[in-house]
């Protein structure tokens, strides 16, 4: 499934955004738990733009430069209801690199799967702290406590689901690294 293309629709669902805009978001906190590449978000805008889901208009800024401000359509807006209230059949297998080499700890030396499994603590600390920060900000920025009808509230969602499965990881490592000692 294109998802890309619902990440986009949603990004512009919210506001008007150029292509080079719409990168920059992939730069931001939608980044952190999706990514997308460079080379697959102007393609995707110009097959949304053929299907009718978005449309753009030339803006001449400066003397020559033009840009394409890409702005949803109702077609679109259609597309995007149907997706977010469409119940996942395969809830897609999240593939992680790291569980995949937890599932051959067999093939490891026992002080080598030790090394993995405390960079990969370090990592999910850093993670967490970040992520821990992120929040405060949101909640110094914000209305609290937080609402549905809060702008921010999807991110508030999506970061206090990060930091819950990061504090489980933690945990989980922990006890493992115990484990290998
Ligand atoms: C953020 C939004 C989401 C952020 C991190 C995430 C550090 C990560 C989410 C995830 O890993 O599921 O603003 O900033």
């Amino acid at each position: 499934m294109r998802i890309l293309k619902y990440a986009i629709l949603g990004l512009l669902y919210n506001e008007k955004l150029t292509g080079y805009d719409i990168t920059s978001e992939f730069k931001g906190p939608l980044g952190q738990f999706w990514t997308a590449k460079h080379s697959q978000i102007y393609p995707e805008l110009r097959k949304l733009t053929d299907e009718g889901f978005i449309q753009y208009e030339v803006v001449v800024q400066g003397t020559k430069l033009e840009k394409k401000v890409y702005e949803i359509t109702s077609h679109g807006e259609k597309e995007l209801s149907e997706w977010l209230e469409k119940v996942e059949r395969d809830s897609s297998v999240n593939k992680d690199e790291f569980m995949l080499k937890t599932y051959f700890i067999s093939a490891m030396e026992k002080e080598e799967a030790y090394d993995l499994f405390n960079d990969q603590l370090v990592k999910r600390k850093e993670k967490l702290s970040k992520l821990q920060k992120t929040l405060s900000l949101l909640e110094e920025e914000g209305e609290m406590p937080i609402t549905f009808s809060s702008p921010q509230f999807g991110h508030y969602l999506v970061l206090t689901r990060a930091i819950e499965r990061e504090k489980g990881y933690i945990v989980w490592l922990e006890k493992t690294i115990d484990l290998l000692k």
